[in-house]
């Protein structure tokens, strides 16, 4: 297993469309293994593919208590949307950033399970409001699209200042006036 760099904000990799996966494979496995260990070291309860900078459709979530209930999803889609619900969100992708966004209360998603076996269930609560953010970032989009262009200038702003303060710390050479 390995860690992975999760991408920040406002890396443009983020904006980019993952492709469906044909066939889960031992390679989509590693990548699932390789995703959640990342996930549980952030620590996070979901992870997408786009954050890592791989450009397939994989989802990783786990919003149990004891982070004992990791699924995986593959080429996740959500095929019914119902209610709508307010919640505080965090991404690892934009950290230090908290924000309500309304979402779906309720929905269907129909996936492929690690093993490639088609799974369809309903979710709510906290495991919707997850899987719809993952989903988002298969679709490079983020939860800050949500807010004002104000909001998002400012997050913006502020992750690009300490992106440029931690290159700095880590030993660049500093530029020549
Ligand atoms: O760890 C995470 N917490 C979280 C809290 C509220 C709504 C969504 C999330 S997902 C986030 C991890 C992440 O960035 N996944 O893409
Ligand atoms: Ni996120």
């Amino acid at each position: 297993m390995a860690l992975l760099t999760v991408l920040h904000y406002p890396d443009p990799r983020l904006r980019i469309q993952a492709k469906p996966i044909a066939a889960v494979s031992v390679e989509t496995r590693r990548l699932i293994a390789d995703m959640l260990e990342t996930m549980y070291a952030a620590p996070g309860i979901g992870l997408a593919a786009t954050q890592v900078g791989v450009d397939q459709r994989v989802i990783v979530v786990d919003v149990s208590e004891n982070n004992d209930e990791s699924r995986a999803f593959v080429n996740p889609e959500i095929l019914v949307r119902d209610g709508k619900e307010k919640m505080q969100e965090g991404c690892l992708s934009v950290p230090g950033v908290f924000e309500e966004v309304e979402r779906a209360e309720h929905i269907r998603v129909r996936a492929l399970d690690r093993d490639g076996k088609r799974v369809e269930f309903d979710a709510d609560g906290l495991l919707a409001v997850c899987i719809q953010h993952e989903i988002d970032h298969l679709d490079g989009k983020l939860f800050v699209d949500y807010l004002s262009e104000l909001k998002r200038r400012r997050i913006r702003k502020k992750l690009e200042r300490e992106q440029r303060e931690e290159h700095e710390r880590s030993g660049a050479a500093a530029p020549a006036i």
